[in-house]
């Protein structure tokens, strides 16, 4: 289920947001599209539970929050027209600390856009929903979701949770399964996987202002030529990459070769697929 259709479509989002939340923003990402994304509203609002650094400048406010906190979550989504949701607990954890970011947290993020009336979410989802795929499989956004661990598993909920408020609510998502998004990939699992911040940034502002896109998933990936993953049912978006992995090939393939039953040779997730178990 790709792109939904709600029975209560949302008036189309703006070009121009007036206010824009991200959370996440002291984080790597979030701190790649705190630069990027000037210019998309006329004020960004930067949230983390990290210090921020630079503190706010022109067109910014910085308001801190623990998303795990549901009353501080509604305070800071108020007067926001849109929600560019990227924070949370970013590799695998113990259960507890996934559940208060990512489970709790991302509730109360759609929790408060429905009480606030924002009709539009980007949520940063991950690869590891479908993590324990082999690296043979080739899957489209209705493939069935293998998440590789709790952090898997709290981006999967998120993904049913943007689901649950489109057909309820009418709030529109576009969840952005990222690969792997670093200034250039770290290995060869990450060749197939990379997604250059110039991508990201293109990906996030077209599921900012793209209308009618329901729930969509759209694999969060550059033009890399050896790709698992098809984004033919995101077509709504638009989105064609200009990057691609093939820059950095020599460079990754100097490095010493995996072993063939190596989990970042065999599954879609790597090594997260071996992490844990967390406390025995
Ligand atoms: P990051 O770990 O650098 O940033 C996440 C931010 O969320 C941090 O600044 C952290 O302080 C904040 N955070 C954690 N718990 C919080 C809480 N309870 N309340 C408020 N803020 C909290 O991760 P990165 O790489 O910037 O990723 C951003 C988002 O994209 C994450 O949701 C991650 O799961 C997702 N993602 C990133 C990928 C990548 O390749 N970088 C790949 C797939 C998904
Ligand atoms: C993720 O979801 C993580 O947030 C990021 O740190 C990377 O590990 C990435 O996936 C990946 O799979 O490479």
């Amino acid at each position: 289920m790709t792109t939904e259709t709600t029975p209560n479509p949302s008036p189309r989002t703006p070009q121009r947001l007036s206010r824009l939340l991200l959370t996440g923003a002291a984080g790597g990402l979030g701190t790649v599209l705190r630069e990027r994304l000037r210019g998309a509203a006329d004020t960004l609002r930067l949230s983390d539970i990290a210090p921020m650094a630079p503190a706010a400048g022109p067109h910014e406010e910085v308001v801190p929050c623990d998303l795990a906190d549901k009353a501080a979550v509604d305070a800071l989504v108020r007067g926001v027209d849109a929600i560019v949701h990227f924070g949370g607990v970013s590799v695998e954890r113990p259960f507890e600390e996934i559940l208060e970011a990512n489970i709790r947290g991302t509730f109360h993020v759609y929790e408060a856009a429905r009480r606030h009336g924002v009709r539009r979410v980007v949520f940063a989802s991950s690869n590891h929903v479908i993590g324990f795929h082999r690296q043979t499989e080739r899957l489209d956004a209705d493939a069935p979701r293998r998440p590789d661990g709790y952090y898997g598993l709290s981006k999967s909920y998120g993904e049913d949770l943007a689901t649950f408020y489109c057909d309820r609510y009418g709030i529109e998502t576009v969840s952005i399964r990222i690969g792997s998004s670093f200034p250039e990939p770290r290995d060869r699992r990450m060749m197939s996987t990379w997604l250059s911040y110039r991508d990201l940034d293109d990906l996030v502002r077209r599921a900012l202002v793209t209308p009618g896109v329901g729930h969509t998933v759209v694999y969060g990936m550059s033009d890399n030529r050896d790709v698992w993953w098809d984004n033919r049912k995101a077509s709504v978006l638009g989105f064609a990459p200009q990057d691609s992995s093939e820059i950095f090939r020599d460079r990754i393939e100097a490095q010493p070769p995996r072993a063939p039953d190596d989990p970042g040779a065999v599954y879609q997730g790597g090594a997260f697929t071996q992490a844990g178990p967390f406390g025995d």
